[in-house]
C-alpha cells in the first residue's frame, strides 16, 4: 500500500452478521450516515467486506475489469436462492455466453405474450371470485402458472399448486437462518431433481416441447466448447427463470398496498395511460424494499478515490440504499411516481434489480419481464376490477428480507367493472 491511501471508515468488532439481520435493509444506509461516507469496511460471515452505496459507487461496482462474481455470493445463498454453477457466479466470456442464453428469450414477441398471459391469468383467477382474496398467495399461484407456460414446462393445474411452495421457499427463506434455511435447501433440491428429470426427457425426445421455449433452448444450449450443459446446470438456470417470476408476487403485493396507501396517485391511472402506469410501477420498484444488496469480489488490487481495494475482498453494493439516496432522489421517502418524468435513465442510480449492462454485466435478466407483468397487473387492478380492503395490518418490517405487509394484503368484494 502506498502512503497516500486513506483508511476507510471501519465497523468496530469481530463480526456484524447479527447486526445485518437486525437492521435488515437499513444496514448499509445506517453506516453511511454514521460515518458520513459512501464506502466503509465491515465484517460479515467472518470475512472483511467493503460496502458501497450511491451512483458513482455503482458505476465502479459494475466495472468488469475490477470485480468478479466467482465465489462472491455467500454459500448459503447459493444453496437456496441462486443454485450452484448458474449465471450469477460466472465471469468474462463464459458469463457473456450464458447470459445471452437468457437474453435471447427477452424478445418483443415474448414480452407481449407475457403481457397477455398476465391479464389472462388474473381474469381466470379473480373475475368470478366471490371470496376474500389474499393478494400475495394468489399472485404466487398465477405467476407460477405463467412461469411454467413461459418456460414451456408441461404441467397440470394441480402441479402448479404443488410447485408454488418450493419455488417460493427459495426466495422467501434465502436470507433466513435455522429451519427456514434448511427448508429452502430442501425445496431447491426437490425442484432441481424435477427439472433434471425433465431435461433428460426433453433430450431423449420423450416429451415434446416448443422449440422457442426456455426448456428446449436451455436443454440444447451449448457452451463455449460446443458441449451441452450438465443437466444440473440446466436445472439451475431454468429455476433462475421460474423462481424469480414467482418472486414478482412480492412487488405485486407492494403495488396493491400502494393502491391502498396513495389513492391520489391511483386517480392518475384511470385512463390506462401507459406512461403513468410505467411511472407507478417504477416507483413501486424504487420505494419498497426487495433485493437488499448484491455482491462481488475484487479481481485485482486497485485504488479508487484514495481507498485501496485488495484482491479477493468481498464487496457489497446497496441496491435499496442507492434507490433511497437523498443525493440522487429528492424526498426519497415519499411515494411519488411522477418523479420518473424527469429521470435520465442512468444505469447506475435506479437499481432495484441491479445496475450496469444486461449482456456483459450482471443486471437482472428479468427486469423487462418484471416491469411488464407489473404494468399489466396494475392496469387490471385499477381499470378492470373494483374491490375493497377489509381492516388488516398493512405494516411491514425493514428487518425481514424479503419484507412483506403483515396481512400480505387481503381484498374482498371483487367486481368486474
Ligand atoms: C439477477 C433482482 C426478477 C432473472 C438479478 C440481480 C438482482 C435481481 C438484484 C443481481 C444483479 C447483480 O448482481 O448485479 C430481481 C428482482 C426481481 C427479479 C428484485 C423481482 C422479482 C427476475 C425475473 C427473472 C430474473 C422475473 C427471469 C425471468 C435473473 C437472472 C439474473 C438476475 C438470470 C442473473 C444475471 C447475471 O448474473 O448476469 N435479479 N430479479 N430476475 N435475475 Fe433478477
Ligand atoms: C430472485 O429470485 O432471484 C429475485 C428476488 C429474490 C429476492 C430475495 C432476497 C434475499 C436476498 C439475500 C441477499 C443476497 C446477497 C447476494
Amino acid at each position: 500500500m502506498s502512503k497516500e491511501h486513506t483508511d476507510m471508515p471501519k465497523d468496530k468488532g469481530l463480526d456484524h452478521t447479527l447486526q445485518l439481520l437486525k437492521e435488515g435493509y437499513f444496514f448499509i444506509m445506517n453506516r453511511k450516515d454514521k460515518y458520513d461516507s459512501r464506502i466503509f469496511e465491515t465484517k460479515l460471515l467472518g470475512e472483511k467486506a467493503i460496502c458501497l452505496i450511491g451512483k458513482e459507487e455503482a458505476a465502479l461496482f459494475y466495472n468488469n475489469d475490477k470485480f468478479s462474481r466467482k465465489g462472491a455470493a455467500p454459500g448459503r445463498i447459493q444453496k437456496t436462492l441462486f443454485g450452484q454453477g448458474g449465471v450469477q457466479g460466472l465471469d468474462g466470456e463464459e458469463h457473456h455466453h450464458r447470459k445471452a442464453m437468457f437474453m435471447s428469450l427477452m424478445t418483443k414477441e415474448h414480452l407481449s405474450e407475457i403481457q397477455n398471459m398476465t391479464k389472462e391469468e388474473w381474469r381466470k383467477e379473480l373475475n368470478n371470485q366471490s371470496e376474500e382474496v389474499n393478494v400475495y398467495n394468489t399472485s404466487k399461484l398465477i405467476l407460477t402458472r405463467l412461469a411454467l407456460r413461459f418456460t414451456g414446462v408441461p404441467f397440470k393445474e394441480e402441479e402448479a399448486e404443488q410447485w408454488v411452495d418450493e419455488l417460493s421457499d427459495m426466495f422467501e427463506n434465502a436470507a433466513d437462518i435455522g429451519p427456514k434455511h434448511w427448508k429452502a435447501r430442501m425445496s431447491r433440491n426437490k425442484a432441481e431433481d424435477w427439472m433434471m428429470d425433465l431435461v433428460e426427457r426433453v433430450r431423449n425426445r420423450e416429451v415434446q416441447v416448443n422449440q422457442n421455449r426456455a426448456l428446449h433452448q436451455f436443454s440444447f444450449h451449448t457452451d463455449l466448447q460446443g458441449e451441452l450443459l450438465d443437466k444440473k446446470i440446466v436445472a439451475v438456470e431454468l429455476l433462475n427463470l421460474l423462481r424469480p417470476i414467482v418472486a414478482i408476487a412480492v412487488y405485486v403485493d407492494f403495488l396493491v398496498l400502494a393502491l391502498h396507501d396513495y389513492p391520489e396517485e391511483v386517480e392518475k391511472l384511470k385512463d390506462s395511460d401507459k406512461e403513468k402506469l410505467l411511472h407507478f410501477v417504477q416507483e413501486v420498484r424504487r420505494y419498497y424494499p426487495f433485493f437488499p444488496f448484491t455482491t462481488a469480489r475484487v479481481k485485482e488490487s486497485f485504488d479508487w478515490n484514495g481507498y485501496n481495494f485488495k484482491e479477493g475482498t468481498l464487496v457489497l453494493l446497496d441496491l435499496y440504499g442507492t434507490n433511497h439516496d437523498p443525493a440522487l432522489w429528492s424526498n426519497p421517502g415519499q411515494f411519488y411516481p411522477d418523479r420518473f418524468e424527469e429521470w435520465q435513465a442512468s444505469p447506475f442510480d435506479f437499481i432495484p434489480q441491479g445496475g450496469g449492462e444486461f449482456d456483459i454485466g450482471h443486471r437482472c435478466a428479468g427486469e423487462w419481464i418484471t416491469i411488464d407483468i407489473l404494468k399489466e397487473t396494475l392496469d387490471y387492478f385499477v381499470n378492470e376490477i373494483s374491490f375493497e380492503f377489509p381492516t388488516q395490518d398493512f405494516k411491514f418490517s425493514m428487518n425481514d428480507i424479503p419484507a412483506l405487509p403483515e396481512s400480505k394484503v387481503e381484498i374482498r368484494n371483487i367486481k368486474v367493472k
